[in-house]
């Protein structure tokens, strides 16, 4: 028996069969999430030709919060809008490369918001990257769209999850009742279920952050990552490891694999914005999952999922995974 007999089990047939506080998943919920899966095996065809079918490099265009933009961050994105657009159960989404939302011409009530190509800096040098999304319902399905509908807590997320386009393309999602993985075939072009139940332990020797801003951070992350330096002759009294991939997917696929904990926290270099990640298009999808699978995310003050965003395209600070790494750093934030 070959070891890819072992899983049998499609996103289709996931789907049809899950249950989220003994219910099924509603088909107009299921029919968006095969529409996002179905588009991310296409992006990952893309993506694995790169250079072959030219689509490495800038595309000389930037995006609201005046980043540059890839030929790949466009090329996600409008294979995303394509892709969920003729959803009937989608009322309108956000992207994090659009300055406003898309309204969609279904008769449901779900909103869609995506990172369409997250780690945008490792396009062109072949390190992995990805899509991160989240649904959330329209709270007034009669009304027209506006961008106030998608300014809900991450608590109302009724779905989350990325796609990481690494060595393997895998998807891990929430739909509020644990997480669970997929890999994409790619003979097929189907997600099969790898794993249920991920779980993330609550303890961790593994860190990961831009250690290039050590000089800008404020002082209880400082103090946190000078603790994991210090190794067994500190206050943590073990020796630390360090990763930073520098796309948020695969950091976070990482800490939902093995454990450890992720950090882009707030510094000094822009201190009117409170950090670099987006709230709702990466640290409440990304927040969602992780809390599903045990662990927890902070902005140091406040859990993520509890943040009530004031604007769509909201920046935060964000620390995430292992739970009890998380306390640590949320109690030295209350110490200052
Ligand atoms: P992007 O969405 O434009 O790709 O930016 C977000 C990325 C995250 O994936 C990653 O954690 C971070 O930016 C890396 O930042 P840095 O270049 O400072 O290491
Ligand atoms: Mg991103």
């Amino acid at each position: 028996m070959s070891a890819s007999s072992t899983f049998n089990t499609n996103f289709k047939q996931y789907l049809i069969s899950a249950k989220v506080k003994g219910a099924g998943i509603p088909a107009g919920l299921q029919e968006l999430l095969l529409a996002v899966a179905h588009t991310c095996s296409t992006l990952s065809h893309e993506v694995a030709q790169g250079a072959l079918i030219g689509l490495l490099g800038s595309a000389g265009t930037g995006n609201v919060q005046g980043e540059v933009q890839q030929k790949l961050d466009v090329i996600a994105n409008d294979l995303l809008i394509d892709g969920v657009q003729g959803c009937k159960s989608l009322a309108g989404l956000a992207s994090e490369e659009m300055e406003l939302p898309l309204p969609v011409q279904g008769t449901g009530d779900y909103l869609l918001l995506f990172d369409p190509l997250d780690g945008s800096s490792n396009i062109d040098v072949n390190v992995s990257i990805g899509t991160i999304f989240s649904v959330l319902k329209k709270q007034d399905p009669a009304a027209s769209l506006q961008t106030s509908d998608f300014l809900l807590s991450g608590r109302h997320q009724v779905a989350a999850g990325y796609v990481v386009y690494g060595p393997q393309t895998t998807m891990a999602l929430t739909l509020g009742d644990g997480v669970v993985m997929f890999t994409l075939n790619k003979v097929t072009g189907e997600f099969i279920l790898i794993k249920h139940a991920v779980e993330i332990a609550h303890s961790t020797e593994e860190f990961a952050i831009n250690m290039s801003n050590m000089r800008h951070w404020a002082e209880p992350v400082r103090r946190y990552v000078d603790e994991c330096l210090a190794g067994v002759s500190g206050e943590r009294d073990k020796d630390f490891n360090m990763r930073w991939i520098a796309s948020m997917v695969a950091d976070v696929h990482r800490v939902l694999s093995r454990g450890g904990i992720f950090m882009y926290p707030w510094d000094q270099r822009e201190p009117h914005k409170p950090g670099k990640l987006r709230l709702m298009y990466e640290a409440n999808p990304m927040s969602f999952l992780v809390e599903q699978a045990g662990g927890a995310s902070t902005n140091g003050d406040q859990l993520i999922m509890d943040m009530i965003p004031t604007e769509l395209h909201e920046r935060v600070s964000v620390m995430l995974g292992s739970k009890e790494e998380i306390e640590r750093l949320q109690h030295y934030h209350s110490q200052v």
